[in-house]
C-alpha cells in the first residue's frame, strides 16, 4: 500500500518536472509595479501563510488523532457533552485570526478606493471588442484594438511573444503621477485589468466606475478583458505604456497633431485606389470580427457584406447603418468612432471587394458633412 502510493507521487513529480523546470513558470500573483499592487501582494501572501499554519496545525492534530486513537490500537471513544474551555477557544481564537486579517486588508482597499486629487483623469470605455480612452482634460480620444495579425490566431504564422496581448494604440500615462480611470461600456459589462496595477474593475453600461493607479517603473504593461463579454472577449487586450512626464507631454501633442492632420485629410480628393487600400485596414482592425475577412458574415449572428443588397445597391442605407448602427443589434454606430476618412473609405471598401464590383466611390468629405450635420 505505503509502496503504491509512494510510487503514484514519484509518478505524479516526474510528469510535471518538466514544466516545473520552465524557467518563467510561475504560480503567484504579480507583485507589480504600484504601492497598491505592492500591498495587495504581501496582504495575499499574509494571508496565505496564515492559512498554511492553519492548515499544518488542524491536520496534524487530525492525522494525530487519527493514528493514535484508531480502533485497531483499542481506542475507546470518550463520550462527554459540552466543553465550555474548548469552545471558548474555538470561538476566539478564530475572531482574532479574522481580525488579523481584516485590519491589513481594511486598509488597502481604503487606499484601492481612494481615487481623491488625481493629476490625470482617463475615461475608459469597453466595446465589443476594443477599448477606447478618452483623456478628459485634453480633449484627446482613441481607441485601442488588437494588434495581433490573424494569420497566427489561425495557426497560419508563427506566434508573437505578446500574442493576443498587443494592440495598435497603447494607453500612455506617465509615471509618478496619480491617474484615475473612469470606466463604463457601450455595450455589455466588460472589465479593465492590469494586474501590475492591480487594478481591476468593472465597466458596466450605463454607470462609471472608478480606480486609479501610480506608476513608478516606466514599462509596458499587459492587461486583459476580466469580463465574459462575447464572441472576441479573448481578443480586446491592454497595453499600457508608463513614461516619464516629459514624454507624455511630448506623445499628447504629437498624438493631437496626428487627429488633427487625419481629420484634415477628409477635405481631398481621395482615389479608388486610395480608399480602398485605406478602407481594407479600417475593415480587417474594425469589421472583420463580425464580418469576417472575406466579408461573409457568421450566419446567423453577423450577416454577409459579400453580395448583401446594403452593400451592393441602396448606397444611402449602407452609409447610414455603417455611421449611426442599428439599435438592438451588435452593428455599433461608427460616426462616434472613426474619422471621415475612415468611414468612407470602409464603405467604399465593402462595396467593392469580394466580388461586390459596384464602382461606387464615397468621398471622404461627403462623409465629413453628414458628421457635421450631427
Ligand atoms: C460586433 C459585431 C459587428 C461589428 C464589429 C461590425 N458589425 Fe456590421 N453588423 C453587425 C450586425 C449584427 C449586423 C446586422 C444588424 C441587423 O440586424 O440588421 C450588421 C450589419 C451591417 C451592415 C448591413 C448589412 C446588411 O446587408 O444588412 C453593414 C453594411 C455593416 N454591418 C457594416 C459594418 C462595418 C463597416 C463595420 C466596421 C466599421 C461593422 N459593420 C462592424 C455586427 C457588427
Ligand atoms: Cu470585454
Amino acid at each position: 500500500m505505503l509502496a503504491k502510493i509512494v510510487a503514484s507521487v514519484f509518478l505524479f513529480v516526474i510528469t510535471f518536472l518538466p514544466r516545473l523546470s520552465l524557467a518563467d513558470w510561475a504560480v503567484n500573483m504579480t507583485e507589480g509595479v504600484t504601492d497598491v499592487s505592492r500591498s495587495v501582494y504581501s496582504l495575499h501572501m499574509q494571508i496565505f501563510w496564515i492559512c498554511v499554519a492553519i492548515a499544518v496545525v488542524v491536520f496534524s492534530v487530525m492525522l494525530w488523532s487519527i493514528i493514535h486513537h484508531r480502533k485497531s490500537a483499542g481506542a475507546k471513544a470518550a463520550q462527554f457533552h459540552e466543553n465550555t474551555t474548548i469552545e471558548l477557544l474555538w470561538t476566539i481564537i478564530p475572531i482574532f485570526i479574522l481580525i488579523a486579517m481584516a485590519v491589513p486588508a481594511t486598509a488597502t482597499l481604503i487606499d484601492m478606493y481612494d481615487t481623491k486629487e488625481s493629476d490625470i483623469d482617463i475615461q475608459v470605455t469597453g466595446y465589443q471588442w476594443k477599448w477606447q480612452y478618452q483623456y478628459l482634460s485634453e480633449d484627446l480620444a482613441f481607441f485601442s484594438n488588437l494588434a495581433t495579425p490573424k494569420e497566427q490566431i489561425s495557426n497560419l504564422a508563427v506566434k508573437n511573444a505578446n500574442y493576443l496581448l498587443e494592440v495598435d494604440e497603447p494607453l500612455v500615462i506617465p509615471i509618478g503621477k496619480k491617474v484615475r480611470f473612469l470606466l463604463t461600456s457601450n455595450d455589455v459589462i466588460h472589465s479593465w485589468w492590469v494586474p501590475a496595477f492591480a487594478v481591476k474593475k468593472d465597466a458596466i453600461p450605463g454607470f462609471i466606475n472608478e480606480a486609479w493607479t501610480q506608476v513608478e517603473e516606466v514599462g509596458i504593461y499587459r492587461g486583459q478583458c476580466a469580463e465574459l463579454c462575447g464572441k472576441d472577449h479573448g481578443f480586446m487586450p491592454i497595453v499600457v505604456k508608463a513614461v516619464p512626464y516629459e514624454d507624455y507631454l511630448v506623445w499628447v501633442s504629437d498624438k493631437k497633431t496626428i487627429i488633427a492632420e487625419q481629420e484634415a485629410a477628409a477635405a481631398r480628393v481621395w482615389t479608388m485606389a486610395e480608399l480602398m487600400e485605406q478602407g481594407e485596414k479600417v475593415y480587417q482592425t474594425n469589421c472583420a470580427a463580425c464580418h469576417q475577412p472575406n466579408g461573409e458574415g457568421i450566419s446567423p449572428a453577423f450577416p454577409a457584406l459579400k453580395g448583401s443588397v446594403i452593400a451592393t445597391q441602396d448606397q444611402q442605407a449602407h452609409i447610414d447603418i455603417v455611421l449611426n448602427g442599428k439599435a438592438g443589434t451588435a452593428m455599433q454606430a461608427y460616426a462616434a468612432q472613426l474619422n471621415a476618412v475612415d468611414l468612407a473609405a470602409v464603405i467604399t471598401y465593402e462595396r467593392n471587394a469580394w466580388g461586390n464590383n459596384t464602382g461606387d466611390l464615397i468621398a471622404p468629405q461627403y462623409i465629413q458633412s453628414l458628421l457635421k450635420d450631427k
